[in-house]
């Protein structure tokens, strides 16, 4: 049998339809509008698009609460509307791959609706609901966006399970019939001829028996839900049952999005005989320089350490080398922009910045993801006020941080936010320097980032020196070449805290990657004398001198 692995060589580029393009003057974006940017979508080189979720929802957490897995959002357009998307992408030879959120649903949805009913009702089962246990919540979980993961339904007196927001009540994967529906969501989005999927927390379906209590500090509240879910007991047999049912029979590229997995936990989901999932999304490095106090989790503003940044990307490279499959990625819409987090938005420097993360991970093994805006260098939109977000997990976190438990102060708290917040990553594409950034005719859902007459999709397809540009010719250059799909990866200098190289090796061809994650001067010998200079985001070389984030890449035949 030969290997069929089209999604190893292909790059996957992630739209957040909400903020892509509007195509009827609601300022929210919607299918037609996706339709009509597809060429753009192709001429970048893309091959897969992952859509983040268009079903109808009441959009409590922005289309991860679905009511109805078989309908389309309104505000996104009709199914017609889909089919006509779906049909002219695969005309243009893109792959669309489906968002699929089945930890949990709305508490909107028809299941939810029938089983808080009444405890007999046939879908009661569908959810996971206890009793109180001394008048109080059942365990100590803490929910992924704040407050207890339980909340108490006067109806019943008894209380559902949430690892995220209380209208988005979690599944119960016990029930073989929970199983039969997903399978069934599944197959209706295959046979219309979509290309795949990426699973929303995957790991985090399989509940250990008996929901013991976790782990916490005395001045925690909640105990880290994650730590005692992720990677339950049934995940990899619920995961089989679903390849053998379901995917097995399509052709389809799939990702589990895993929250607190490691490479180990991976290879058991992505190895090569387990016939389970393509890929995992891992959160290593997006996981890096949380606040030290522990209680305050990711909302911090420090920035990453280059050598632990380093340690956690190579960890996943050499832990996969053959055993597994890499996704890669900087961002996607959960996550600050790449180029303010991990580089500089200084304008003296973004657009190198820009380009030098894009060839650091590039030039690595696994399936690269690019998240809408990041071709051209988008940046964090730097809100000072708590009034200018919209993000659920931004707001809970604020008030139950800066008002309930009062562990930060005001201030402080709106840094954080403005570093870390998934707003900064859900502001409207900027497609042109007009008015609502060519996004929307009328007032887009979204504050737009003001930056979008220095940095918008027009000016960058026509400069050959753009991000937009570069990211091209990193795309073709994956396109063309063994070496950098599949070579084997090895870290060069691990304590450097300046520079970021490593090479790649294939069939007697080596590949050498250098990087240099300051606005400095450096000077840095790693034998590049002798390669030849692939792709550089500097007009000249200056071989061993590497100037303020420069990046750079050499071949040894
Ligand atoms: O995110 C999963 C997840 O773990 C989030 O808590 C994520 O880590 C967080 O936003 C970063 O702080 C997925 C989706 O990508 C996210 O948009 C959803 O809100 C979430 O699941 C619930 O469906
Ligand atoms: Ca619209």
């Amino acid at each position: 049998m030969t290997e069929n692995n089209w999604w190893k060589k292909s790059v996957v580029y992630q739209v957040y339809p909400r903020s892509y393009q509007d195509s009827n003057g609601d300022g929210i974006g919607d299918l037609p509008g996706l339709t009509s940017r597809l060429p753009y979508i192709k001429d970048l080189g893309a091959d897969v698009i992952w859509l983040n979720p268009i079903y109808k929802s009441p959009d409590k957490d922005n289309g991860y609460d679905i009511s109805d897995y078989r309908s389309i959002q309104p505000t996104y357009g009709t199914m017609d509307d889909f089919e006509t998307m779906l049909q002219k992408a695969h005309v243009l030879g893109l792959k669309i791959m489906m968002d699929l959120v089945v930890n949990h649903t709305s508490d909107q949805n028809k299941w939810f609706q029938e089983s808080r009913k009444s405890k007999d009702n046939p879908y009661r089962d569908y959810y996971v609901w206890r009793d109180p246990v001394d008048g109080h919540e059942p365990n100590n979980w803490g929910s992924y966006f704040n407050g207890s993961v339980w909340k108490f339904d006067e109806q019943t007196g008894q209380y559902y399970l949430h690892l995220f927001a209380e209208g988005q009540p979690d599944l119960n994967w016990e029930n073989p019939k929970v199983r039969d529906e997903v399978w069934n969501v599944m197959r209706f989005w295959l046979d219309k001829g979509v290309d795949g999927f990426r699973m929303d927390v995957i790991n985090l379906i399989s509940k250990p028996a008996g929901l013991p209590d976790g782990k916490k500090l005395p001045d925690e509240k909640y105990a880290d839900v994650g730590k005692v879910v992720a990677d339950g007991p049934r995940l990899n047999e619920f995961l089989q049952e679903m390849n053998q049912k379901v995917l097995s029979k399509y052709d389809v590229m799939t990702v589990g999005e895993m929250p607190d997995s490691t490479p180990e936990d991976a290879i058991k989901y992505t190895g090569l005989d387990s016939h389970e999932l393509n890929m995992v999304f891992q959160f290593d490095h997006v996981g890096l320089s949380g606040n030290p106090d522990k209680r305050l989790g990711k909302w911090y503003d420090a920035p990453v350490k280059l050598t632990e940044l380093k340690h956690s990307l190579s960890k996943w490279e050499t832990g996969l080398n053959g055993k597994g499959w890499n996704s890669l990625y900087w961002n996607n819409h959960d996550q600050p922009r790449a180029v303010s987090r991990f580089a500089t938005d200084n304008p003296k420097y973004r657009t190198k910045a820009a380009k030098m993360l894009g060839t650091t991970l590039h030039m690595m093994q696994g399936t690269p993801y690019v998240y809408e805006g990041e071709e051209l260098g988008m940046t964090n939109v730097h809100y000072t006020k708590l009034s200018q977000y919209e993000d659920l997990e931004s707001l809970n976190a604020y008030h139950e941080f800066v008002e309930d438990e009062k562990i930060v102060d005001k201030d402080s708290m709106l840094k954080y936010l403005s570093a870390r917040s998934r707003d900064n990553a859900r502001t409207p594409m900027q497609w042109d320097e007009n008015k609502n950034a060519g996004f929307s005719s009328a007032k887009p859902w979204f504050e737009l980032n003001p930056n979008y007459q220095e940095i918008n999709a027009r000016d960058q397809i026509e400069d050959k020196n753009s991000v937009f540009s570069y990211y091209k010719k990193l795309i073709e250059l994956r396109h063309n070449s063994d070496l950098i799909v599949y070579g084997e990866y090895e870290l060069l200098d691990p304590e450097d805290e300046k520079v970021f190289s490593y090479k790649r090796r294939y069939n007697g061809q080596t590949l050498l990657v250098i990087s240099n994650f300051t606005d400095q001067k450096l000077t840095r010998d790693y034998g590049q004398e002798k390669g030849q200079l692939l792709i550089g985001n500097y007009d000249d070389d200056l071989n061993m001198e590497i100037r303020p984030y420069e990046s750079k890449v050499y071949i040894f035949k």
